[in-house]
């Protein structure tokens, strides 16, 4: 370790370990220069190298196209996605190989290899064609952590069909939104998943977004039983997983798609109260995801991989399913929570699994240091050789702990910055060649060609605040928002909702990709990540938009206007804080506030629940009405407000807020 100087403060860095470095993919500074020049300078034959690994139907003869805003890669290729992540590895004699070792909540246990992984998703995507679905048809997926996720999203990615996966942990009006704009055909769900030693009813939750007929696209609701919870099913449209594989085939011919194909929607929250469909491309995904994988991961035949986030969010998507996949990886698969039956239950696990390479959240890092180092210490963590975070701007000192508690002070630590937009990995240390520095995600990955400009697009000085911004197409860039009919007859050359994919990330700096975050590049060119400069959330790493919170609360029949922030938080980074206005005849009350609060919890997802909820007779605006957000943070932070007011309409509002602060 050297101490180095920083401009602003002292910090530390951390040069890749020799014997790491030896046998890593990338496994110098200069390797990485000559990498990242090459890819930006010579794309053809840098990505041509590199997709030559993969298993194409059809190969490509040209690189990519980029029409702003829409981008093609690998433009005239022909692929199956899941032909790279399982056919070949059984014909590559891994058939055998574990690809998930799954633990479920105490006591249940599972191993499923690569042959068992692609037979299971061979005979459901029998299942599916036999319900008449067919390629480009949207799948919604809202399963518990459990192997017959992955195999959902394989056995649609087979077929050509676009899946999209619903986080769990959403409700049953999250699932409605999503369902109704992706006009889903299927559901594949389960009756239930374990989480605390309690059921999430899931098919409850799905029966509950399709109540009276409000999702007519939906003709069938496939449903795994993992819980034997009782559940309702509905005649013709239900259907249990295990009926519907039974006496299919373990082999099912893999459809051939266009690189361009999509692949999966994403929901992901942006600006506005609606989420948006992110949707991403079979050829440029794959190629992203495992290459990532494999260098930042810096995975070998032998590594056991864990990535604790859930398969509904992108990391899982990428870092759990299609990357990690691809590159013939043993993975962990746990469905529960962290501290349960006992805050060192991730702890056991990298014990009893020996798991090498471990991936997780700076959220979860923080309640680890609350919960004390005796947890960690109990069990045998040696087997670690590298970790990594992702989701949110890691403080020095969590990633310092991180570094000596859980790594034994000599991993490294891989600190990821991406977005579900991305796709991939765009920002970060590779292990054995980018000497870190805590609270930086370092440098681009190569082809990605980043940086942190002014409101003109003007790179900033180095250590000033900018925006974060990618100024070129890599191959798992968001191919656009999605609407209605994308590549469905009738719809040639239409990608989704181009105005609003165009104003959300190319409008605002005109040409390059705007990423919603702000970041300060130092002396040494690297990037630090302040966080989002629009109206989103990070709450434990959950990305939620202000707008889906205050639209919500304003379907509450006391409400007659909400404004929702973000205030920072120990554990969680960021807690949502929603201050209310209530209708005439409503009067102010703790049961009220309980109300509202569960309200929104039940009907977005209870990650969302705000953790301070508070009453006002009137909201801060400025004089042309807008919501003054910046006051009500101060106010939800510190009690009071400090800054500026001269644009506030009504100086009272604020007072009202700053002398009730005391009561909470
Ligand atoms: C992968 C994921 C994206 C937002 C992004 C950032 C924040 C993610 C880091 C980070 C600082 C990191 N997708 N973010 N990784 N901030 N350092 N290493 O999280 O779409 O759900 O969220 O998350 O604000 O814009 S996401």
């Amino acid at each position: 370790m050297a101490e180095a100087e920083g401009d602003q403060v002292q910090v530390s860095t951390f040069e890749p370990p020799v014997d790491f470095a030896r046998d890593a993919h990338v496994g110098s500074f200069e390797q990485y220069e000559e990498l990242h020049r090459r890819s930006l300078e010579e794309p053809e034959s840098f990505w041509r190298e590199i997709t030559d690994q993969f298993v194409w139907t059809k190969p490509w003869t040209k690189l990519r196209e980029w029409n702003l805003p829409f981008t093609r890669w690998f433009v005239d290729g022909e692929l199956n996605i899941t032909v790279n992540c399982l056919d070949r590895h059984v014909e590559n004699g891994l058939g055998d190989k574990i690809a998930f070792h799954w633990e479920g909540e105490p006591g249940d246990t599972r191993t499923v290899s690569f042959r068992e992984l692609l037979e299971d998703t061979c005979r459901f995507a029998n299942g599916l064609k036999s319900l008449g679905l067919q390629s480009g048809d949207r799948v919604v997926i809202y399963m518990p952590m459990i192997p017959e996720l992955p195999v959902a999203m394989l056995a649609c990615a087979r077929l050509g069909l676009v899946h999209s996966v619903i986080f769990g942990g959403f409700s049953s009006d999250a699932i409605r939104d999503r369902v109704q704009d992706a006009s889903a055909r299927a559901i594949i769900t389960a009756d239930g998943g374990w989480r605390r030693g309690k059921v999430i009813p899931l098919k409850d939750n799905v029966d509950g977004a399709l109540t009276d007929d409000e999702c007519p696209s939906v003709e069938h609701v496939v449903v795994y039983e993992r819980c034997k919870n009782e559940i309702e099913m509905a005649d013709g449209r239900d259907i249990w997983w295990n009926d519907l594989i039974e006496g299919q085939p373990a082999d099912c011919e893999p459809e051939s798609v266009p690189a361009e194909h999509p692949l999966y929607i994403l929901y992901t929250s942006g600006t506005t109260g609606k989420p948006k469909g992110v949707v991403h491309a079979q050829g440029g995904y794959l190629i992203q995801t495992a290459l990532t994988s494999k260098w930042i991961f810096d995975l070998k035949p032998d590594d056991i991989y864990w990535c604790t986030a859930d398969i509904g969010w992108v990391t899982g998507h990428s870092y759990i399913v299609y990357g990690i996949l691809a590159n013939a990886t043993t993975g962990v698969m746990y469905e529960g929570a962290p501290d349960y039956p006992a805050p060192d239950r991730f702890w056991e696990i990298v014990d009893k699994y020996n798991v090498t390479v471990f991936y997780t959240a700076p959220t979860a890092i923080r309640a680890f240091i609350k919960w004390g180092d005796e947890w960690p210490e109990k069990h045998d963590l040696s087997s670690l050789r590298l970790l990594g975070t992702v989701g949110e701007p890691i403080n020095p000192d969590v990633w310092l702990w991180y570094r000596r508690v859980i790594g034994g002070g000599s991993c490294p630590i891989v600190d990821t910055w991406w977005q579900t937009e991305t796709g991939g990995i765009l920002i970060t240390p590779i292990p054995g060649a980018i000497t870190t520095k805590p609270g930086s995600a370092t440098l681009p990955f190569p082809g990605v060609d980043a940086d942190v400009v002014d409101e003109s697009g003007n790179p900033v000085a180095p250590n000033e605040r900018g925006l974060l911004v990618i100024k070129r197409p890599w191959p798992s860039m968001i191919r656009g928002i999605y609407k209605d009919g994308w590549g469905q007859p009738g719809h040639e050359g239409e990608f989704g909702d181009r105005d609003r994919f165009f104003d959300q990330y190319f409008k605002r700096i005109e040409g390059v990709y705007l990423a919603g975050d702000a970041a300060r590049r130092d002396n040494d060119g690297y990037f630090w990540i302040i966080g989002r400069v629009d109206d989103v959330l990070n709450v434990a790493g959950h990305r939620i938009g202000t707008a889906e919170v205050e639209s919500c609360l304003v379907q509450h029949p006391a409400v007659a206007e909400a404004a929702v922030i973000g205030f920072p938080d120990e554990i969680t980074g960021e807690a949502v804080a929603a201050f209310v206005t209530l209708r005439g005849s409503f009067e102010e009350s703790s049961e009220l506030q309980a109300e509202l609060v569960n309200f929104v919890g039940e009907r977005i997802g209870r990650f969302v629940r705000p953790k301070l909820l508070r009453f006002t007779p009137a909201l801060p605006k400025t004089r042309s009405g807008k919501i003054m957000r910046r006051l009500l943070r101060e106010i939800a932070t510190s009690g009071k407000v400090v800054g500026d007011t001269t644009t506030l309409e009504d100086m009272a509002a604020v007072a009202a807020l700053q002398g009730i602060d005391e009561e909470e």
